[in-house]
């Protein structure tokens, strides 16, 4: 169900690369009213404070050396092809990298990095570049290291569901290798056709079914990484208990490439569930979400796989904006409920014995229906996994993605809907309410300096002031490094530091985002 579902979200917006062999990259079409009209401003015009570090100049006796580790035809030089290299996913951010190297092995990502190392080059691991916090593209002149051609599918063992793959294997091709062993990878979201399990793991990705499968940090038996160095860390277990010393692994976890270059993972795979339903409800409070995802954890249990929420102006762009239809009316909010379990029947019945309750409830949901075949799941789907294409049609989208207590989560929403009246096209609330995660997005025409001052360090404060987290799931990257002490405590920042300073202490691996703020002053 999963591959025909996300299959038909992405692939008209993402910056997608022909294969290497074409030579070439084709920039395939985003909505055509999107801030991606011209080529978005370099990042250093946005940025003016941010200097360059005290970084070497690429030189041709560089780019020689990496074509002897690479060879020739995987070091890309021509302007127009480093373009796409260049620009993030949201045409946000645009660096002036001029080299892309794309080895095929972890020996070559360590002669690679081994000698930027020495000769103090610094570079940018990249994956499927659908980062959405600025992390996975240069500022400067950054050499891009892809791992886009180190693809391979290693091992699957259908007893342990352990699947071993390298870091450029994009994770739906690896879900439809689990899928053929009767496994499923224990993450999803709406950029799977692009992104790798690589990068998923470099931003510790959370997504639609985190709520049933847990953290990256909790899935992954282990992993290899090539460190600023060139030294290859092997702790590619597979074991399930491994507790001799520090669990170094979760360091590279989350470190959005500051900390070293994943190389493979191994990941622990759930089975792939025999029964998948899904529930959409219309409510007219936040409170009625609140009330029916605690109805739902009650009686839907451990079949429960994902508890979403859009609110009404989110809604409103996915029909606006793309043309989708809702088969519900008008509500103030929307919710996808789903399950997965091993027998049809019994999941069914728990299911419809849940809207009964959630129906029969006074206050909570108003409306509802359930997919009765493939394809309303994946319509259903797909009105919550594409508003993140829809508000880009707008114009220009200010983003954010917060942790907050639940009580708190759509508190946001209308305290910011005030603050911007008049000044935004729109404000969308939505997310993974069952993680307490809240994506809040804001559309102007174009970029409004004034409308961002409002918005910031506003939105940051909000929620620091109620210990919630500035960033959820997407990472610090470039956009919100300097918020860190927002959500962590002085010394803890300090802490991590002093680990960057350890394995990189060159500074040489994705400068400029994450902990960089801090960590060359100290
Ligand atoms: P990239 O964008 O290439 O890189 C992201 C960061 O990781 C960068 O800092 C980069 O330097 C680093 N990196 C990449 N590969 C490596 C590596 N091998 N070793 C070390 N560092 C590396 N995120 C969520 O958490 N939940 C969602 O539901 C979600 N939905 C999304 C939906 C859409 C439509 C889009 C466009 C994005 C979404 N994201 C979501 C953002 C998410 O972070 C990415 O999609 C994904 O995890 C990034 O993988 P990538 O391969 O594209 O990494
Ligand atoms: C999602 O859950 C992604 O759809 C993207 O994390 C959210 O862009 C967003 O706001
Ligand atoms: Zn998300």
């Amino acid at each position: 169900f999963q591959a025909s579902r996300a299959a038909s979200l992405l692939p008209q917006l993402l910056l997608r690369r022909r294969p290497a062999s074409a030579g070439a990259f084709a920039l395939l079409a985003r909505p055509a009213s999107s801030a991606s009209g011209g080529l978005p401003p370099l990042t250093t015009e946005i940025h003016p404070g941010i200097k360059r570090g005290a970084f070497s100049q690429l030189t041709d006796a560089d780019v020689s050396a990496f074509e002897a580790i690479v060879g020739g035809d995987h070091v890309i030089k021509d302007a127009d092809e480093v373009l796409s290299y260049n620009i993030d996913w949201l045409r946000i951010c645009r660096g002036q990298g001029q080299l892309v190297l794309r080895p095929k092995t972890t020996e070559e990502v360590s002669a690679i990095v081994r000698h930027c190392n020495k000769r103090r080059l610094a570079v940018v691991p990249q994956g499927g570049n659908t980062g959405l916090v600025g992390g996975s593209v240069p500022l400067f002149d950054e050499i891009v290291i892809s791992t886009s051609r180190m693809n391979s599918l290693l091992s699957i063992d259908p007893v342990s569901g352990v699947l071993v793959a390298e870091a450029g294997c994009v994770l739906e091709q690896l879900d439809r290798e689990a899928a053929s062993q009767g496994l499923m990878m224990p993450l999803d979201l709406g950029a799977k056709g692009s992104c790798q399990i690589g990068g998923n793991l470099a931003t510790n990705a959370g997504g639609l079914r985190l709520l049933r499968y847990g953290s990256l940090r909790g899935t992954t038996l282990g992993l290899e990484a090539v460190l600023p160095t060139g030294q290859v860390l092997d702790c590619l277990t597979t074991l399930r208990k491994d507790n001799t010393g520090y669990d170094i692994k979760q360091l590279l976890i989350g470190s959005e490439g500051t900390l070293g270059i994943i190389t493979k993972a191994a990941i622990l795979c759930p089975a792939r569930p025999k029964s998948v339903q899904l529930a959409f409800l219309g409510l007219d409070s936040f409170q009625a979400v609140l009330d029916t995802y605690r109805l739902a954890r009650r009686s839907l249990g451990e079949i429960l796989s994902a508890f979403e929420f859009i609110d009404s102006e989110s809604m409103r762009a996915v029909k606006q904006n793309l043309g989708l239809s809702c088969p519900l009316g008008e509500h103030s909010f929307y919710v996808l409920a789903e399950t997965s379990g091993s027998n049809e029947t019994h999941d069914r019945e728990k299911l419809d014995g849940f809207i009964e309750s959630v129906m029969s409830m006074d206050g909570c949901a108003t409306d509802g229906t359930v997919a009765q075949d493939a394809g309303q799941f994946a319509h259903l789907w797909s009105l919550r996994e594409r508003i993140v294409e829809s508000l880009l049609v707008d114009g220009y989208e200010y983003k954010y993605d917060v942790s907050l207590p639940l009580a708190d989560i759509y508190r946001l929403v209308e305290h910011m809907r005030t603050r911007l009246d008049g000044r935004v096209i729109r404000t969308a609330g939505y997310g993974h309410l069952g993680d307490g995660n809240l994506h809040l997005n804001f559309t102007t025409p174009k970029f409004d300096a004034k409308v961002l001052e409002l918005i910031e360090p506003h939105v940051f404060d909000w929620v620091r002031d109620r210990r919630g987290s500035v960033s959820a799931e997407h990472g610090l990257g470039l956009k919100k490094s300097q918020y860190i002490r927002h959500s962590k405590a002085d010394f803890a920042v300090r802490v991590m530091a002093e680990v960057k300073r350890l394995l990189d202490p060159n500074g040489i691996m994705n400068p400029y985002k994450s902990i960089w703020i801090i960590w060359p002053l100290m």
